[in-house]
């Protein structure tokens, strides 16, 4: 089997507006300086870095009505829809440097809003220790990088549902989260009742990696656009520690490895959000340095030649 990949369009977004510990606006550049974009040209990809989207500063304020930053973050995911868009309508792969997690309303909402108009169909792989399904009333905190996921399937304030032009902009049928082990306590009964469809460190313990990826990836095919999500929180805070709700227990190298080597065999790959990279809690650039690891595994490195 031998991949071919279509060209690559990197592109920065420098903020942690959905969250409330500062840091992750470093994660573009710390992700470029671990050699993110030559990795990928390496493999033989046509890839551009487009340089980084600008939006508002961080105001640090508190949540108001259940939300912090509310229109910041409808301003910056804004700049997230119309790059990606832009990208994906020039047959290009958008590979979104974050940032915080709630850049992936803009970037998916432009995939679904592509996929609808392609005909395409969309599979979402959400990789994170943490389901991003809150919403206002049930928030611990007001941080929206907690609410992403409850945002795409059209629940949350209404700039940030209607983004993809149709709400909601993707079901929670499209959507398969793996790695998670933190969900507060409203947030679980909300999965629940959406019948998300999550494969909790519990059941990768269970099964084993292997079943659980080709599980999540079952029905992908080649109508499909793969969306890859990827928090680095997913990862085990011993082997990525430059994260800012760091979770014990999670993924460790190898299983990180495996999901990546198994939707690069997939050859549908068609968008990928790298966020939640905090260089100021990291180690030597440690976490941005396996995110780049990673993701040479997404783009077919593998130890044997197996294409
Ligand atoms: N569930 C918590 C909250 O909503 C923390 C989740 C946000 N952290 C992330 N997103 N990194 O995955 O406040
Ligand atoms: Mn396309
Ligand atoms: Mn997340
Ligand atoms: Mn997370």
């Amino acid at each position: 089997m031998s991949r071919s990949y279509p060209p690559v369009s990197v592109f920065g977004v420098p903020t942690d507006i959905g969250a409330s510990r500062r840091g992750v606006s470093m994660g573009p550049e710390a992700l470029r300086v671990a050699g993110l974009v030559e990795a990928i040209a390496d493999r033989g990809i046509d890839v551009r870095d487009l340089g980084d989207v600008h939006g508002p500063r961080n105001p640090t304020s508190p949540p108001v009505d259940g939300y912090r930053h509310l229109e910041e973050v409808v301003a910056w995911n804004r700049a997230v829809f119309e790059m990606s868009t832009r990208e994906l309508q020039a047959g290009r792969m958008p590979i979104l440097l974050g940032g915080d997690h709630c850049l992936g309303i803009g970037s998916i909402a432009a995939v679904a809003a592509h996929c609808r108009a392609t005909g395409k169909k969309l599979r979402v792989l959400w990789l994170d220790a943490h389901a991003d399904f809150n919403t206002r009333e049930i928030t611990p905190s007001g941080n929206i990088h907690g609410m992403p996921v409850a945002c795409l399937c059209g629940l949350g304030p209404e700039p940030l549902t209607t983004m993809a032009g149709h709400v909601p902009a993707i079901t929670p049928d499209q959507v398969r989260q793996i790695g998670i082990r933190s969900v507060d306590p409203g947030e679980k009964k909300l999965v629940q009742e959406h019948g998300l469809d999550i494969y909790d460190m519990r059941y990768i313990d269970e099964v084993g990696m292997r079943r659980a990826m080709e599980e999540a990836l079952e029905g992908v095919d080649a109508d499909t656009h793969l969306h890859v999500s990827f928090d680095v929180d997913m990862l085990d805070p011993s082997i990525a520690p430059g994260t800012g709700t760091r979770v014990p227990g999670g993924i460790n190298y190898r299983e990180a490895q495996l999901i990546m080597e198994m939707v690069a065999d997939t050859g549908c790959m068609g968008s990928l959000d790298l966020v939640e990279v905090n260089p100021a809690l990291d180690k030597r650039n440690a976490t941005a340095r396996l995110a780049v690891d990673l993701v040479e595994s997404l783009f077919g490195k593998s130890t044997l030649m197996r294409d």
